[in-house]
């Protein structure tokens, strides 16, 4: 099969969108830009992969249990869905649920999930990775894709950040530059 590419979606859930539980500002604006780039795919019979924070309801990262999050992304419930606006379609695309370990934080949809194989399995070599947060889940899954040899371009116009501490999410971008991936404009 010929090398291929494609899009990695990380994150896009209620719960990280304007009104969610965890809400990274202007998180819903990548939804325009994102769906454009699906339909490209579904065109060009590109596959399609998007991760979702999918935790248990007693997860370690929350602040309850000592974690940095307020509750956020718990598996079966609204937050945790992908938000209604973007046109992913489970029964063409592969859905990739991670931190579902009570035990342990996962920001990367590589880790423990057997995306990398997926991906090689479908031929796949390239990445275009858009989601939600820059500095967080987007950062750790291209360094992590970067690590298992897949070429990854950040779709700059399609993530979003936390900026927790004011110019995180430019931090990220460049340490994921400096890692080897390249920055596209959408
Ligand atoms: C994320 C914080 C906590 C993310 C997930 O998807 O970037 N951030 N859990
Ligand atoms: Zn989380």
């Amino acid at each position: 099969m010929n090398p291929k590419t494609a899009l990695l979606i990380v994150d896009v859930q209620n719960d990280f969108c304007p009104g969610g539980a965890l809400a990274v500002a202007e998180g819903d604006k990548i939804i325009a830009p994102l769906n454009l780039l699906i339909e490209k795919c579904r065109d060009s019979k590109m596959p399609v992969f998007a991760t979702r924070d999918w935790h248990p309801p007693d997860h370690c990262s929350f602040l309850e249990r000592g974690g940095q999050w307020p509750v956020h992304c718990v598996r079966e419930t609204s937050g945790a869905g992908f938000h209604p606006g973007l046109k992913i379609d489970p029964s063409l695309d592969s859905i990739i649920s991670k931190a579902g370990d009570r035990e342990k934080d996962a920001y990367s949809g590589f880790e423990g999930t057997g995306l990398a194989r997926l991906l090689r399995e479908k031929s796949v070599q390239t990445l275009w990775v858009g989601g939600l947060a820059t500095d967080y889940c987007v950062k750790a899954t291209v360094l992590d894709a970067l690590k298992e040899g897949f070429e990854v371009f950040v779709l700059t116009d399609c993530v979003k950040g936390v900026d927790a501490t004011p110019g995180d999410s430019q931090r990220a971008l460049e340490e994921m530059k400096r890692a080897g991936a390249k920055l596209k404009t959408f």
